[in-house]
């Protein structure tokens, strides 16, 4: 993979003198303020991760290198008769900043098309997991399972200068996502197909291949190529992307980051909301034995599930404060070739109801849909209907930019993370001082 490498290397060395000028000449400057509410409440909007990768506007959505997502899906080159881009091309635009061109991905796909298979050792380890194990802890533990073969962990026992970091992080981060299709897939054919495994057809592109694995025909392999791209990044701060590059600050290979930004992926408040989406809304489907629910349903529906202390899967943001672009895109696909789909119906009027409700209710600072609100009904349409795997479809589209963010910290030499903890009293001994000033402040006033 020379020519990509090679240039990577040449943007590297055009970055480094970026990050050491701040560090230098402007190292003392401020950039935020903390309340206590903010280190008390997850740390919300505070500004102290810095990634080139994506950048998520409260309003606009995610932006990939600067690309909103319809740019993205406008401007990366598409396998022939394809409606959806190549995830190679992605991977290269997260990587390198710039779209690829054809030769470009073409170089990608078949670098990853080489590196695919999976050493033996690691259907034996799916194998020998015991029933009922969810799909996300077999992914992650088979990911674990291939820690072994790093090229980064070998190198640094070897003895190599830091400023190398990268180019065998590099090297693991090819490795590991040409094989997560395969991967993915045997996990999905033992858990709910016997065991029933269909080869790899090297000669088709990421999505393409992954869709032939899971038995499935076109457009399955455009759903495919829409979700791996979809889900890739969505900033540094969600869990998943800083649970990969808190773990890999600590030199800890790509296997070990990546199987740790698996594991904070499958938290129902995170990827395995997709999951939750559809078992709830199937909930509904039984009550109403498959009929259309009126909207007094849906909302009595929705009402009863807030009022058991639960939360709307597929609504709400951390961050976002206006329907997820993510979702909107799946919505027109959904349009666009099953607007007749039961399910998808419910999911239509679900975004009738549910804003209006939560905004009643007070409490969601966002009401909107998220990405999860729509993604496993457009799996279920295509029959991937056993939903716990849909956060292993995440997570695959999630390595994606986490390898492309580890890959830069370990090029820009991003240090260890280690923040500040205090203790309750230290809060209040803060909160109580100021509280004193404010009261003086106001008799003075
Ligand atoms: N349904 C019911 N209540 C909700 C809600 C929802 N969808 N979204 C937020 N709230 C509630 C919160 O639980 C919180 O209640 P308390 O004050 O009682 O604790 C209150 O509204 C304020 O929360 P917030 O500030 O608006 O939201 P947070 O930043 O704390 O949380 C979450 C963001 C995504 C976790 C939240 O909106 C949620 O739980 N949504 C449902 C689960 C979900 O869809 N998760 C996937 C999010 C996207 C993603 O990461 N995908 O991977």
């Amino acid at each position: 993979m020379a020519r990509l490498k090679d240039k990577l290397y040449d943007k590297i060395e055009r970055e480094r003198p970026r990050v050491n000028k701040l560090l230098k000449e402007y190292g003392d400057v401020i950039m935020d303020e903390v309340t206590i509410a903010q280190v008390l409440g997850g740390m919300r909007g505070i500004k102290c991760l810095v990634t080139d990768i994506s950048y998520l506007d409260p309003q606009e959505g995610i932006r990939y290198r600067g690309f909103t997502l319809p740019e993205v899906f406008e401007k990366l080159p598409k396998p022939k008769g394809a409606e959806m881009p190549y995830v190679e091309g992605l991977f290269y635009l997260l990587l390198m900043g710039e779209i690829p061109d054809d030769k470009d991905v073409e170089e990608l796909q078949d670098e990853f098309s080489k590196r695919r298979v999976l050493p033996r050792y690691v259907y034996e380890v799916i194998d020998a997991f015991p029933c009922c194990s969810h799909p996300m802890t077999i992914f992650s533990s088979a990911i674990m399972t291939m820690q072994r073969e790093s090229f980064f962990a070998k190198k640094y026992r070897g003895g190599i200068s830091k400023f190398e970091y990268w180019d065998s992080t590099y090297e693991d981060a090819l490795n590991l996502l040409a094989k997560l299709p395969e991967l993915a897939t045997y996990i999905y054919a033992k858990l709910y197909r016997d065991g029933k495994r269909i080869q790899s057809n090297p000669d088709l592109d990421f999505g393409g291949n992954f869709a032939h694995m899971m038995g499935k025909d076109k457009p399955y392999d455009d759903v495919s190529r829409l979700h791996f791209i979809i889900h890739a990044d969505h900033e540094a701060g969600n869990v998943s992307a800083h649970a990969g590059h808190l773990v890999a600050s600590s030199l800890s290979d790509i296997y070990l980051a990546i199987s740790a930004m698996i594991n904070g992926l499958a938290g129902p408040l995170h990827g395995l909301a997709n999951q939750e989406v559809l078992r709830w809304l199937l909930e509904l489907y039984d009550k109403m034995e498959g009929k259309e629910p009126t909207e007094e349903e849906m909302k009595q529906f929705v009402w009863d599930t807030l009022n058991a202390g639960q939360v709307i899967p597929g609504y709400g943001h951390a961050v976002l404060r206006k329907t997820d672009p993510r979702y909107t895109i799946q919505r027109e696909f959904a349009l666009k070739h099953m607007p007749e789909d039961k399910l998808f119906k419910y999911v239509d009027m679900l975004y009738r109801v549910v804003p209006d409700i939560l905004r009643q209710q007070g409490k969601a600072k966002n009401p909107w849909p998220n990405v999860d609100a729509q993604s496993g009904q457009i799996q279920w349409h295509y029959g991937v209907q056993e939903y716990d795997f849909y956060t292993v479809l995440f997570g695959i589209g999630r390595a994606i930019g986490i390898c492309a963010n580890i890959i830069w910290d370990r090029a820009l030499l991003y240090p260890l993370e280690r923040p500040k903890s205090i203790t309750t009293e230290m809060v209040e001994a803060i909160a109580f001082k100021k509280n004193a000033k404010r009261s003086k402040k106001e008799i003075a006033d």
